[in-house]
């Protein structure tokens, strides 16, 4: 064939792709998703095509730029993978939803090169590098880079589907590596805490020092868009050493339940105030490096949206046995991760005292496993190790020299490849179900990713517990997805939910939803009563977390209509942005433990700002037909003869069966003209004017500010060699002598704008003070 041919043979089947949603999938298993391309530390959903894929700067051999890539976006329909470029390093960055469905991600490391060294253009002191010339990467330290999703084909060709990613114009004013992000109400969103650079975990040893570390440690909060000053929160002094990452969930008061080491709190971030709620139980941690699983149940009429968040696993690792920056005082692959779980809720509506509350034992013990929501209320635990910790380290306090490592540079072992499911309503004893899941054969341990699909099953990818790409290691580099397919894939018929909004309200008129009668079989009485409507923002996935994941079961009324269709009568979400935050989501339709594709929608203004509200209007009062029935052969996934919202506890992981995925694809195109619209003022002409530009002057050599920034003059006394900007031998402020003249050479904090950019390309411009 000639190539030609071939080509337009290719062209033909990527345009028959959406159609691969009606192919078969077995229950339980796991599909080959390709390649990623980058190894995908970070991920997040931007539309029902595109997946995008942030790496840490590092020498993949996928090129860009004529450099290795460390972003790519992957093609839901085709699993295929494209390259995208990145400027800064995002190595551990966190990351977030903004109001009108485009995403931003927030800090990460100095700029590093091959091997996991240090850049080769070295920051003032020496401690740090702004700029790699191997790798390209500037540092990502202070880096918010904003992303509008676009259509797969648009992303290779329009400079607006780019990252916006120019620390010179937008950045924090702190250095952020493993903060947490949390949006509030208004769409903003809060950044927290996180270590200046690298490290194991956020302390030196003894832990003398526990705000800063001798400025090695970032204890304070800022907003982005900015709320003011970057300003200490005692909470991570308090929980210092194991203070990264915090676990934070917006609470319906608008305070933030916030979670590290030990301890919990509420924070009313108005105010800077903390309550404190009781500690973790059992001495177990669940911030990384632990890494426990970690969501907020799905809310639900039935719970009367009260949130309940829970832990699972994690480690119980004696304080000691954490180390310090540079790595942990014991071996931690032969400690066995916590199989055990808690649930608390922060804020009970009887106005009882919050309790963490045991709940059933995973299946397994796990470190870096992590939740994702499924579209039926339940909640899937997968990735992860039993043993051990995340983390990399070329060694610990007792194996010094990295060939005598037994797992290379992973500080975990026992790959726990099968997932389980965890059903919140479930009896006490049975909410966690194993059945019929397979065992997927790739590790997926430090820097693992996973992430729900519109069609309802699981993108699972990342995995690279090694300082730079490493294809030999027990534990190598991982490019190859995988795409999970839960229990209701044994489903012959899906539901097929017509006229689904592509915005959603705080309060307000209810909608309908049609449901043809072909979405089920059997009584129609019945299969309206067993249909739910959800709305999950799947979030950013990175370290075991979804940070923004969010379930939401709204409420609904039916009428039967005489034909055998259903028309749903759908709330819109509680009027109370603090339960589920403005932006993006994927809204399914489930009958009977089945769910619909995933319609796109975008919840409140889709923009900054206090967002209307308004009371629920009241549903009509639902109606039955007799002798009514759907038209899906019998015996389908949607079948009333499934007497529980379950609906996938018969299949079985062996058997396949033909799906008729039908869905809500159409609706998800509309959101993209609102993408277009809605976020004009903040990104586009600033991407236009900025996006491609080179920061050559980003992080200019100079010794300006920062001085005063870093509090005590104590210097951190630990060193790492397996994170990237404390390898180099340098002789700076990290240096345990802590040569005092260095200070004033000091990093890189939040450059004054002097002469530079006008307010257009920086939401700060106008509301911040610059020092
Ligand atoms: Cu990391």
């Amino acid at each position: 064939m000639l190539p030609r041919q071939l080509s337009l043979l290719a062209l033909a089947l990527a345009a028959a792709a959406p159609a691969a949603l009606a192919q078969t999938h077995t229950p339980g298993s796991f599909e080959d998703g390709g390649s990623t391309l980058v190894s995908a530390m970070m991920m997040f959903i931007g539309n029902d095509e595109v997946v995008y894929i942030l790496d840490k700067a590092e020498g993949n051999a996928a090129q860009i730029d004529g450099h290795a890539a460390w972003g790519a976006a992957y093609n839901i329909a085709g699993r295929t993978s494209q390259t995208m470029s990145v400027i800064t390093n995002t190595f551990c960055a966190s990351g977030m939803h903004l109001p009108n469905g485009s995403y931003v991600t927030f800090g990460g490391n100095g700029a590093a090169g091959p091997g996991g060294n240090m850049g080769d253009v070295l920051a003032p002191g020496g401690y740090s590098a702004t700029y790699d010339t191997t790798y390209g990467d500037y540092s990502g330290s202070t880096s918010i880079r904003i992303l509008n999703p676009c259509k797969w084909d648009e992303i290779s060709s329009n400079a607006d589907c780019q990252w916006f990613d120019n620390a010179t114009l937008l950045h924090m004013q702190k250095q952020r590596w493993y903060s947490a992000a949390e949006p509030l109400g208004d769409g903003s969103i809060a950044i927290i805490g996180g270590f200046v650079e690298g490290g194991y975990i956020n302390r030196n040893w003894p832990n003398k020092d526990p705000a800063t570390e001798g400025g090695a440690a970032e204890p304070t909060y800022e907003f982005y868009p900015s709320k003011g000053d970057a300003t200490v929160m005692n909470f991570m002094i308090k929980t210092s050493g194991l203070n990264s990452y915090a676990h934070t969930y917006l609470m319906p008061s608008g305070k933030m339940f916030v979670q590290a080491n030990l301890s919990t709190m509420l924070w009313d971030w108005q105010n800077n105030q903390e309550t404190e709620l009781p500690a973790m139980p059992d001495g177990i941690i669940r911030v990384y490096p632990a890494s426990g699983a970690t969501a907020m149940m799905p809310l639900t009429p039935a719970n009367d949206y009260s949130p309940s968040v829970l832990f699972c696993g994690g480690s119980d690792m004696p304080d000691y046995y954490w180390g310090n920056y540079s790595w942990p005082f014991y071996n931690t692959w032969t400690y066995a991760a916590s199989a055990k779980c808690h649930y608390i809720t922060p804020e009970p509506t009887d106005g009882s005292d919050p309790q963490y509350v045991e709940t059933d034992d995973m299946p397994k013990g796990r470190t870096m496993g992590q939740f994702v929501h499924l579209p039926n209320g339940k909640m899937l635990v997968v990735n992860g190790g039993s043993m051990g910790t995340a983390g990399f380290s070329k060694q610990t306090l007792y194996v010094t020299s990295l060939a005598d490592m037994p797992y290379d540079q992973s500080l975990a072992a026992d790959p726990v490849g099968q997932p389980a499911i965890y059903d919140p309503n479930a009896s006490s004893g049975s909410h966690w179900s194993t059945e019929g899941l397979n065992t997927s054969s790739i590790a997926r341990l430090y820097h693992s990713s996973a992430i729900l699909l519109p069609d309802a099953s699981v993108l699972i990818a990342g995995s690279n517990p090694n300082l730079d790409v490493n294809m030999t290691a027990i534990y190598p580099t991982t490019y190859d997805a995988e795409v999970f397919y839960p229990p209701y894939f044994s489903a012959t018929t899906r539901p097929s939910p017509q006229n689904v909004p592509s915005t959603l309200s705080y309060g307000g008129d209810y909608f309908n939803v049609l449901l043809p009668a072909s979405s089920y079989s059997g009584s129609a009485n019945d299969a309206a009563d067993n249909t739910t409507v959800w709305i999950i923002r799947t979030g950013w996935t990175t370290h075991a977390m979804n940070m923004g994941q969010r379930s939401m079961q709204l409420n609904n009324t039916y009428t039967v209509n005489s034909n055998g269709s259903i028309t749903l009568h759908v709330s819109q979400l509680p009027p109370n942005p603090n339960l589920f935050q403005p932006g993006p989501a994927m809204l399914f339709v489930t009958m009977s433990g089945v769910p619909s594709n995933a319609t796109f929608v975008l919840i409140g203004s889709g923009d900054f700002g206090d967002q209307p509200t308004s009371a629920a209007s009241a549903l009509p009062a639902k109606v039955q037909l007799d002798n009514v029935s759907g038209s899906a052969p019998s015996g389908s996934g949607g079948s009333s003869s499934s007497t529980s919202s379950s609906g996938d506890s018969s299949s079985s992981g062996s058997t396949s069966h033909t799906g008729a995925i039908i869905g809500g694809i159409v609706g998800a195109v509309a959101l993209v003209g609102i993408l277009g619209a809605a976020f004009g003022v903040y990104i586009a002409r600033q991407r236009r004017a900025a996006s491609q530009a080179k920061p050559a002057s980003m992080y200019a050599m100079s010794s300006v500010g920062g001085a005063g920034a870093l509090g005590r003059r104590d210097v951190r006394n630990s060193d790492s060699s397996a994170f990237v900007p404390l390898q180099h031998e340098n002789k700076s402020m990290w240096d345990a002598s802590g040569n005092a003249s260095n200070f004033s050479l000091s990093p890189y904090h939040d450059e004054p704008r002097m002469g530079g950019p006008s307010g257009e390309f920086d939401p700060y411009y106008q509301n911040a003070p610059r020092r």
